[in-house]
């Protein structure tokens, strides 16, 4: 299952989206008190070719795909550090796939900015460098038990010099994901669980006073950092959209009139992460079950096999696929698809597209 954690600065309005994504309710307020427990929940993704698969089959269970939201009190200032609860708080997103990354925009006098003003890009700045110091703090400690060996093998030989070039980086400020590694290299650094490496999806937790970004402080340096940046980015407007989960739909269209937004955020939150972490949903679709898979992009048919069995991997003959779109043409119906010609019969380096319906075909 896909896992993101959110982090942000304090105030900043983390719980009010993990709200909005997961309709959970969780206690929106600071974490004074030394609160530390994060709010986790696990949504489903909506889609809604799921949905009408779901419902032509009338499978007994039905399985969407499913992500976790970690929602983590604010990061201070030297969280990264150690200082107060941040590295801590920190931990918890260590096995994170991505990290939601809340950056205030609006303007709220009841919730002062721990900062004293809104200044998006400025917060943007502050959490980066929580994350690389913390990278940092692991890196150092690493390298000082390795340098504390008298004759140290050569992997660990290997390994420091891979740290060193690790730890200038994050000196210079840079995030790891951007330091040109070899594959072999980049996987010697999984178990460090870097957060630096994770991709990010940004969020602009928006108000409806401060809809246009061009006008917050430093409204025009930010515009240019969010076109310039690879991670994903995205508008939400926390607060509305938190108030509209009491609301039903016609009173909730009548309230978000005139404000651009035309897909709830849980929807185009939920699908940033998919497209930051290059992920796609394949289905398989029977009487007894009719469930949404998660492949990375590039992946093959015996990797879906994977996802689904481990026997079904090993012993993976072929894979039955038809796309989304001609399963729906053709009443959604294998039978069907066959007659037409639109069903294939695919090996094991097939690469799986979103949205393909799939029957593995194996024999142990
Ligand atoms: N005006 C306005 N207020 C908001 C918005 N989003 C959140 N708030 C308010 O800001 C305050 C903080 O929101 P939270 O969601 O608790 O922020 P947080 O980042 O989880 O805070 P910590 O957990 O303490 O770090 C609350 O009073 C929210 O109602 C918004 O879009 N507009
Ligand atoms: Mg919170």
């Amino acid at each position: 299952m896909l896992h993101c954690g959110i982090v942000g600065l304090p105030l900043s309005g983390k719980s009010t989206i993990f709200n909005v994504i997961t309709g959970a309710g969780a206690e929106v307020k600071t974490y004074a008190g030394g609160k530390t427990d994060p709010n986790r929940a696990v949504v489903d993704v909506p889609d809604p070719r799921f949905d009408r698969l779901a419902e032509v089959h009338h499978p007994k269970k039905v399985t969407p795909a499913q992500v976790e939201f970690v929602d983590l009190a604010g990061l201070s200032r030297g969280a990264g550090k150690g200082e107060g609860l941040g590295n801590a708080f920190l931990s918890f997103v260590a096995d994170a796939d991505a990290l939601v990354h809340v950056i205030r925009c609006f303007d709220n006098p009841g919730a002062p900015h721990p900062e004293g003003s809104v200044d998006p890009l400025r917060d943007w700045d502050i959490i980066n460098m929580e994350l690389i110091f913390r990278d940092l703090a692991v890196v150092e400690n690493r390298l000082s038990k390795l340098s504390g060996k008298k004759s140290p093998l050569p992997e660990e030989k290997a390994e420091r010099t891979l740290l060193e070039r690790c730890r200038d980086w994050l000196l210079d400020e840079k995030f790891l994901k951007d330091l040109e590694l070899t594959p072999p290299e980049r996987r010697s650094l999984r178990g460090f669980t870097f957060l630096t490496e994770k991709p990010q999806i940004i969020v602009l937790n928006m108000d409806e006073s401060t809809a246009d970004l061009a006008s917050a402080p430093n409204g025009a340096a930010l515009k240019e950092r969010i076109a310039s940046t690879r991670d994903v980015a995205i508008t939400l407007y926390g607060r509305l959209e938190m108030d509209l989960l009491d609301l039903s739909d016609d009173e909730a269209a009548e309230f978000t009139q005139g404000l651009p937004i035309d897909r709830p955020g849980r929807e185009r939150l939920i699908s940033s992460a998919y497209s930051a972490l290059g992920l796609i949903n394949f289905f398989t679709c029977g009487p007894d079950e009719v469930r949404a898979w998660t492949l990375h992009d590039g992946e093959t048919a015996v990797d879906a096999a994977g996802a689904i069995h481990s026997d079904l991997a090993r012993g993976f003959i072929r894979a039955q696929v038809v796309s989304y779109d001609d399963y729906e043409k053709f009443g959604d119906s294998y039978a069907n698809c066959r007659d037409e010609g639109v069903l294939r019969a695919e090996g094991r380096d097939y690469r799986v597209k979103n949205g393909d319906i799939i029957e593995i075909r194996f024999n142990v």
